[in-house]
């Protein structure tokens, strides 16, 4: 198949899930075509399999916010009618299902008939979409969508109840290739480079958002450190790191905290790992969750949205209602005071990762797309 991707090309988790697709698409012999404003992060080659087609915007000092839709719908025709796309697959509403919707109705009166695959990933529709600002053309757009997927049975609920939707919504969990994470990456894992042999690693990836509670992670783990030698990393960048920053200062932790800024490189990372912390505010499935516990690392969260269709409590990892600091941490400490004990949440952490395998949610997709087509014909 011909497939078109559009995605958000930063660290968040939409545009890592939509690049992974499109990577594994191209993998198992689709002509994939990422069409945003600039390569995602996470695309890490490009073959005859795997194109990238960059929106350009154009500055004009009438317009005090440039029209991203149009040019992309724009962009979005172009592609389609050059490469004979047979499928655009929009990740993140906002505003790419609408951008999709003009370009499929641009292409109608041209007599082609491009299909529209949503996939609805979380703050597009609990966040922002549901704003009275976008919600009236969002909620259009999904519902000229041909198929519409969600991320988790959570968000699925989300968007009915926030929304009219008069288009069925079919749930495919975040997924992650779980080769990327296995024990083969061990060797290069030099954990003494970040800690003592004594010390556990505590690790928070994230954009560094309001809604991921930043300043909890630092709670948290102010109360961990006071019981367990134990080290910090945070990953990533955004609004709320400068904040971060004066609250580790503020709690005399400076040299127990290490923000190592935006990265590439989580899987290793992550083989530092002893726990994950997770305690955002809402969270339609937690793809950082998933990929640190593909990596053997038990999670510590909030039980917001979807994170209990990934993490299980007291299995692999433990949840938490929003802004309990004081039971996530004793929750931590449980986990972490004992080898024995880290060792069982571990293993099942990885354990529990092999139902979200990509071997296991690419077919999905390929069905839809399939299912979508023939409905076509
Ligand atoms: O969580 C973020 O900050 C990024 C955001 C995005 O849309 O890029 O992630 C959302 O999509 C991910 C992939 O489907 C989900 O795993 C995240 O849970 C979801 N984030 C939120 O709902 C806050």
């Amino acid at each position: 198949m011909r497939i078109g991707i559009v995605c958000y090309p930063t660290f968040g988790g939409s545009g890592v899930l939509a690049t992974e697709l499109g990577m594994a698409l191209a993998d198992k012999g689709h002509e994939v075509h990422f069409i945003t404003y600039n390569q995602p992060v996470r695309l890490d080659f490009i073959s005859h399999q795997l194109h990238f087609h960059e929106v350009l915007m154009e500055e004009y000092p009438l317009f005090q916010y440039q029209p991203y839709e149009l040019a992309l719908s724009s962009k979005l025709v172009e592609v389609v009618r050059k490469h004979q796309l047979d499928i655009l697959h929009v990740h993140y509403a906002i505003p790419h299902a609408y951008a999709a919707y003009m370009a499929k109705m641009m292409l109608k009166e041209k007599g082609i008939d491009i299909k529209v695959v949503t996939t609805l990933h979380g703050t597009d529709i609990t966040l922002v979409g549901s704003h009275p600002t976008y919600k009236i053309a969002v909620e259009f757009s999904i519902n000229n969508s041909d198929v519409v997927t969600a991320v988790s049975n959570s968000l699925k609920e989300d968007t009915k109840r926030l929304f009219n939707i008069s288009k069925s919504i079919k749930v495919v969990h975040n997924f992650i290739d779980t080769k990327k994470y296995d024990k083969e990456h061990e060797a290069e894992c030099k954990r003494i480079a970040l800690a003592k042999p004594n010390e556990r690693i505590l690790t928070h990836i994230s954009n560094f958002r309001p809604v991921k509670k930043v300043d909890d992670v630092i709670k948290v783990f102010y109360e961990v450190q006071k019981e367990v030698p134990s080290k910090l990393l945070m990953v990533g960048d955004g609004p709320e790191r400068f904040d971060a920053e004066k609250l580790v200062k503020k709690l005399k932790i400076k040299d127990k905290v290490i923000f190592l800024g935006n990265s590439n490189e989580v899987a290793k990372i992550l083989c530092y790992s002893d726990v994950f912390l997770l305690p955002s505010v809402s969270e339609s499935f937690g793809l950082a969750a998933l990929e640190a516990m593909a990596a053997d690392t038990p999670v510590i969260s909030t039980n917001t949205g979807g994170i209990p269709e990934v993490n299980v409590h007291g299995v692999t990892g433990f949840l938490s209602n929003v802004g309990d600091v004081k039971e996530m941490a004793n929750n931590a400490l449980n986990i972490l005071e004992s080898d024995e004990v880290l060792m069982k949440f571990k293993k099942n952490a990885k354990e529990h990762t092999k139902q979200f395998s990509l071997s296991n949610i690419l077919p999905v997709y390929e069905e839809i797309y399939s299912s979508v087509l023939e409905k076509a014909l």
